[in-house]
């Protein structure tokens, strides 16, 4: 499974992350949220990013000057791919957990929101990516669900409501919608993100119709197909610096439903 991981700087911690953080990283680097995305195409519309409030993250040097927030079973996977600075050597400065990360406002490439907070999803899985999730709500099912019941229930989350009420822009056309993950959560009659099963049949209905049928509508490949358009935006984050190419053993991947 090739993914791109996309490097999301972090502006401000989280009060937690602060405190946890404190004198563990140097001071004149960047940190990054690397999650990694099957859509590079669609990171125009990042409104957040969210991570698993239980799971643990790893603080992992990635070169003097960057510094990578991913599962431990990613930084593995990453120091053999010529991610970090020495082939096979994995350092950690520090362990934090996903909930002491929930606030941290971060930089998001490409995104009309340049600026997006990092947000608590359950559903993260430990064994896929990096653990770090990108939530496009514009075409992904489980991120609109997602980020309907954080705006629904904030309090409950701890978060700020505003966090999670970012417009929403159409980024893909497709035959059906400019807005085709809204338009399938409505259609199925998905409530919450518990709705696992339809979820999945949402997800599955959007990659196909996103790949297949969409066209870009914004961007500097603005009115080509998604199909064509994908690798190029993936290519552009990549020589930005924005990016790089990630993968895992595709018998070490398990879907999002499970
Ligand atoms: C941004 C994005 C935009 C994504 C979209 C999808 C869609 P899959 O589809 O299950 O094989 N993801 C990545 N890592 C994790 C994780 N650890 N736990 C849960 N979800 C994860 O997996 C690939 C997608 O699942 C990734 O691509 C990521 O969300 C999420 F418009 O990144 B994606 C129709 C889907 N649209």
């Amino acid at each position: 499974q090739e993914y791109t991981a996309l490097k999301l700087k972090v502006i401000e911690w989280a009060p937690e992350a602060a405190e946890t953080l404190k004198g563990k990283i140097p001071e004149d680097v960047s940190v990054f949220l690397v999650p990694a995305t099957l859509r590079p195409e669609t990171m125009y519309g990042q409104t957040c990013c969210f991570v698993g409030p239980s799971l643990t993250y790893g603080i992992f040097k990635a070169s003097e000057k960057e510094y990578f927030v991913i599962t431990d079973r990613a930084a593995k996977n990453m120091a053999y791919q010529g991610i970090f600075a020495q082939e096979g050597v994995i350092e950690k400065v520090a362990d934090i957990q996903g909930s002491e990360l929930i606030g941290t406002l971060i930089n998001a490439p490409l995104s009309f929101h340049p600026q997006v907070r990092v947000l608590p999803m359950d559903s993260v899985l430990a064994t896929k990516g990096t653990g770090v999730v990108t939530s496009v709500p514009s075409d992904s099912p489980d991120d609109f669900a997602m980020v309907t019941e954080l705006a629904k229930k904030a309090e409950f989350y701890g978060i700020q409501k505003e966090w999670a009420e970012l417009e929403i822009f159409p980024i893909i056309q497709t035959p059906t919608s400019d807005l085709l993950a809204p338009y399938l959560v409505k259609k199925l009659k998905i409530s919450s993100p518990k709705d696992a099963k339809q979820l999945q049949e949402a997800k599955e209905l959007a990659y196909k119709e996103g790949f297949y049928q969409g066209v870009l509508k914004v961007g500097d490949f603005k009115g080509e197909k998604v199909e064509v358009a994908k690798p190029k935006v993936r290519e552009q984050l990549i020589k930005a610096g924005q990016a790089f190419a990630y993968s895992e053993p595709e018998n070490k991947v398990v879907s999002r439903s499970g």
